[in-house]
């Protein structure tokens, strides 16, 4: 099961979910598979292996050991794996999470996508610099791996070097995943404001989608033929899906029915909800 942050979309993508759902969430229309209880972009897909998506960043790590704890307590073979940023890492709750993970032997991976920005604060403010994050993870008694976050393959050893400890009852993996936020932290967000202009442009480890297919051409296992066809069969994808989900409605067009928000939420009726729905005439 997946602990996302905002930044794991590519997770779900990668379980097959339907574009054109994502996007029908985005304008919260009528098809919208949550109905209108999530912000836009917060996506929960429980078949896909994908935990709601919360906007309170320090609650991954929690969630995560809590709910590797109770499979282990289980029995169960699966594992768990939450990601938290590095400014995350400066909230209580990455402390809490640890000692549960160490002290119960969670089967889980915690991964720390260390972009050096929180929003317009430096990493040098969630941590001494004198230190990494990944060594944090020794005083709890469980690896502490920090790796090139933009190296697709690194990642993935990394990833299933963990996953195997997990499975074989070793326990928690604490992973530093080193990279760099390029973008702004979001629409709303100017980072000329507080960074070097030039900055982006100064970042010496690449783009991680160009560095594998820099790799692989070399190998001879990719081709720039492929790449473009992959390219226009991706686009075309995007293109259609939005197409789909603007037929159905962008926001306000179309959306789901007042009574959805009383449904779903509590397994029995409150009596609020119960009061609510009559006060609406429902
Ligand atoms: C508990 C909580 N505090 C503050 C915020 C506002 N906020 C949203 S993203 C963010 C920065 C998070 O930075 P980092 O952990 O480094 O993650 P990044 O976005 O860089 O991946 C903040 C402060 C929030 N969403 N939740
Ligand atoms: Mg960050």
């Amino acid at each position: 099961m997946c602990f996302p942050t905002y930044r794991q979309v590519g997770w779900l993508l990668a379980r097959g979910y339907p574009l054109v759902k994502l996007i029908n969430q985005i304008f919260n229309n009528n098809d919208d598979p949550l109905k209108g209880k999530q912000l836009p972009v917060l996506y929960s897909a429980r078949d896909f292996g994908f935990y709601s998506l919360s906007g309170n960043v320090g609650t991954r790590f929690g969630h995560a050991v809590g709910w590797a704890m109770a499979k282990a307590y289980r029995n169960s073979d699966d594992i768990a794996i939450g990601f938290i940023g590095d400014g995350t890492t400066a909230e209580g709750s990455f402390h809490e999470a640890l000692t549960f993970a160490s002290v119960y032997k969670a089967p889980v991976i915690l991964g720390i996508t260390n972009n050096q920005w929180a929003i317009s604060t430096f990493t040098g403010l969630a941590t001494n610099q004198d230190t990494t994050f990944a060594s944090k993870a020794l005083s709890y008694g469980i690896p502490g791996l920090r790796v090139d976050g933009n190296d697709a393959l690194a990642v993935y050893s990394v990833l299933e070097w963990a996953a195997d400890r997990a499975r074989h009852g070793h326990g928690a993996t604490l992973i530093e995943f080193f990279t760099y936020r390029s973008g702004a932290h979001s629409t709303s967000d100017d980072p000329e404001r507080y960074r070097p202009k030039d900055e982006a442009s100064l970042w010496p480890l690449g783009d991680p989608i160009e560095r594998l297919k820099q790799h692989l051409l070399a190998n001879s296992e990719w081709s720039e033929e492929r790449d473009d066809e992959i390219q226009k069969v991706l686009d075309k994808q995007v293109t259609e899906s939005l197409k789909e989900a603007e037929r159905i409605g962008v926001l306000g067009e179309s959306k789901p029915d007042v009574r959805e928000m009383f449904e779903g939420v509590f397994k029995e009726q409150d009596w609020r909800v119960k009061e609510q729905l009559k006060e609406l005439g429902l």
